[in-house]
């Protein structure tokens, strides 16, 4: 047996592959989205699992991905932390996004701090990317595990929530900050083997609420849907359609979206984790119906949503999100004034020795990227120490350069977990220009194409 899953083991994360979709960063209960104003990109919001970590109790935090092909992607980094959000103490578990009246939102599930129960929290952005800030929780809902928001063609909000057997579902009031109560149903008779995670997607007028289930013979969990002609229900159920599949984790959980004309199912495996089944990785398949509407079941593949020989992510850390990120401005300010920024704007200000601004890149397993700063230095040249954990590069001089522009620093390696990246003026040599950092990109570099 142990033969078998090294063979395995060894085929996913060796042979070509798109599945799992994302090889940098353990990730896990995949949001895929399509934003109304932006068809032609992908957002995926994602849970996120410690390195090693074969359990679910210290999940802290959560990340985005976008693509606009399916092949290249960008890890926006972290979105939303436990620490961030001071009504909460553990557990940052399973999330859905939404984009309503004008901002996003990510709807999402934490311990709340003392108490110990899980709340449905809800953040805001103005961008798709984040970060996102807190808001509260939502107000009505008890034990709000794994949330999922719908919003109807009317503009209607709904949530569902669930875990330990049990589903519900409940109209949001305009805010989302609160449900109507007079909405609310219980769902789980209705949602045979029914666990946690729901998603409701709407398809020709009927609503799909896929989720998690147990069978009898219960662990690892399957995935199965049931259908209903409203969004509350009540829900037909109707079937498995993510069956036990070789390499599997204990739990499964994804949703569904339509993006270029086609319907993607976005779930996960441990595909990634050298054997660690609760160590996590999005996988994506593509989801097919009949001609009643039924869904065809799902075999979890290689090859995964394209023809190319894998995905490949670049890492995309804005310098102005500091600690909203996982980062941190120290004696530096963000600023707006040369244009061509991008995200928000830009960090400078760095006036004294330590003025830093650092950024948080999480990633899986030891592993290479093509390490590019974009900076401006509009008045002369600039000198700083740039430091990716121990590794240095002192007393680098930034060229002179009036709009923002790429350096590349050649490869550099990250460590599984968290790598702090800083730029900070060192020292009280005096530099000609005054720095501007825009972004760090870190662009994943395979082995043989070193
Ligand atoms: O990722 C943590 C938990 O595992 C989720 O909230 C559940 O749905 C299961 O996927």
């Amino acid at each position: 047996m142990k033969k078998i899953i090294g063979l395995f083991i060894c085929c996913t994360s060796l042979c070509f592959s798109q599945n799992p979709v994302f090889t940098h960063v353990f990730t896990a209960d995949p949001s895929p989205h399509v934003w109304p104003d932006d068809p032609n990109t992908l957002w995926v919001y994602t849970s996120h699992d410690e390195p090693g970590s074969n359990n679910h109790y210290g999940m802290t935090g959560y990340h985005a991905f976008s693509t606009t092909d399916l092949v290249n992607w960008t890890d926006h980094g972290r979105i939303l932390h436990l620490e961030n959000v001071q009504w909460a103490e553990s557990h940052a578990w399973a999330m859905d996004a939404a984009y309503y009246r004008g901002k996003y939102y990510l709807i999402y599930c934490m311990k709340e701090a003392g108490i110990g129960l899980f709340r449905t929290g809800v953040a805001r952005s103005d961008v798709p990317q984040g970060p996102f800030t807190d808001l509260g929780y939502v107000k009505g809902v008890e034990f709000g595990q794994d949330p999922a928001i719908f919003i109807d063609d009317d503009g209607k909000p709904y949530l569902y929530w669930g875990h330990d057997r049990q589903c519900f579902g409940a109209q949001l009031n305009d805010d989302l900050m609160s449900i109507k109560p007079e909405t609310q149903v219980e769902l789980t008779k209705q949602l045979t083997h029914v666990f946690e995670g729901p998603w409701v997607h709407k398809r020709k007028g009927k609503y799909y609420l896929t989720y998690p289930g147990l069978t009898p013979r219960r662990w690892p969990e399957k995935m199965f849907y049931a259908v209903a002609d409203k969004p509350l229900g009540p829900y037909e159920f109707k079937d498995c359609f993510i069956d036990d599949f070789e390499g599997q984790s204990g739990t499964n959980h994804g949703g569904t979206v339509t993006y270029k004309g086609k319907d993607l199912m976005f779930y996960h495996s441990a595909w990634l984790s050298d054997g660690l089944s609760e160590t996590r990785s999005v996988m994506a398949d593509y989801l097919n119906y009949d001609k009643e509407g039924n869904i065809i079941p799902i075999v979890p593949s290689k090859t995964g949503l394209t023809k190319a020989k894998r995905t490949r992510t670049t890492l995309h850390l804005e310098a102005e999100n500091g600690f909203a990120a996982g980062g941190k401005l120290y004696n530096v300010i963000v600023d707006t004034w040369i244009k061509g920024y991008s995200g928000k704007g830009y960090v400078t200000n760095f006036d004294n020795p330590y003025d830093h601004v650092s950024l948080l890149a999480q990633v899986a397993k030891t592993s290479k990227y093509r390490f590019k700063v974009r900076y401006a230095s509009p008045e002369g040249e600039s000198n700083h120490d740039i430091l990716i954990n121990s590794h240095q590069y002192r007393d680098f001089v930034f060229p002179k350069s009036e709009g923002f522009t790429e350096i590349d620093f050649g490869i550099v390696e990250l460590k599984p977990g968290d790598n702090l990246i800083r730029i900070l003026k060192r020292n009280w040599k005096p530099s000609k220009g005054q720095l501007a950092i825009d972004y760090v990109k870190l662009e994943q570099v395979f082995d043989d194409e070193l």
